[in-house]
């Protein structure tokens, strides 16, 4: 699942998981809690994350790693806000290689600069997040993304598995466009 920060990815990929049976793993809450357990792991990253930058790839993709050799019963996985950068993505294609997995399909929600804004300073005043309450920051966050992980898509476009997927409109018709496009491959 993929899309600037605010797109719906997590709000998208928890449903998704349950539906279609998959393991729902996202870097942002992997952080988060290591931040609320308060690991050195979590100290390290907490500033970085509150000013709206990425962390180091080693972290979150020893972080997949770990998660992925350690899950069974599951019908795949839904990675939810990785990979982030390019770097990620190559990362990620040679770890599910060297296991005998593949990338299926990259969604990419797309939602506009102002709608972004829009819902994450409503997220703030429920969510508690740092890198939600800060109007800079949020901004930093969608350039960010501009820079560093948009270029993703296109890596995504040239291994034929990227499909795009209008982010604009109720939760519930978001959900049925992404169904739609996951049942083609299943
Ligand atoms: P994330 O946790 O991934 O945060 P996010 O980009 O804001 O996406 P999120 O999933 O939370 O939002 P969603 O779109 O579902 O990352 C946080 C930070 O962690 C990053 O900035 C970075 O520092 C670090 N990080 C994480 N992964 C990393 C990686 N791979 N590499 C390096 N650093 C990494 O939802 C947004 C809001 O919109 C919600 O309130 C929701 O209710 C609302 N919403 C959703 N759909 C809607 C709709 N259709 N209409 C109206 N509102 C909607």
């Amino acid at each position: 699942m993929f899309g600037p920060p605010g797109s719906g990815k997590g709000t998208q990929s928890v449903t998704l998981a349950q539906k279609y049976n998959l393991l729902h793993l996202s870097t942002g809450d992997m952080l988060r809690a290591e931040i609320a357990a308060g690991s050195d792991l979590g100290k390290r990253m907490s500033a970085i994350m509150a000013a709206g930058e990425l962390v180091p790839d080693d972290v979150v993709i020893d972080m997949i790693a770990h998660k992925i050799d350690a899950t069974r019963e599951k019908a795949g996985f839904i990675f939810d806000g990785f990979p982030r950068t390019v770097e990620q993505a190559e990362a990620l294609q040679s770890m599910l290689a060297g296991r005998e997995m593949k990338i299926d399909r990259m969604l990419v929600l797309e939602v506009n600069d102002e709608e972004l804004t829009d819902r994450m300073k409503k997220r703030a005043l429920i969510s508690g997040r740092a890198d939600d309450a800060d109007p800079a920051v949020i901004n930093n966050r969608i350039e960010v993304y501009r820079a560093k992980t948009e270029p993703v898509i296109e890596y995504g476009r040239k291994a034929g598995v990227c499909h795009e997927v209008d982010g604009v409109g109720s939760v519930e018709d978001i959900f049925q466009r992404l169904c739609s496009q996951i049942e083609r491959i299943i």
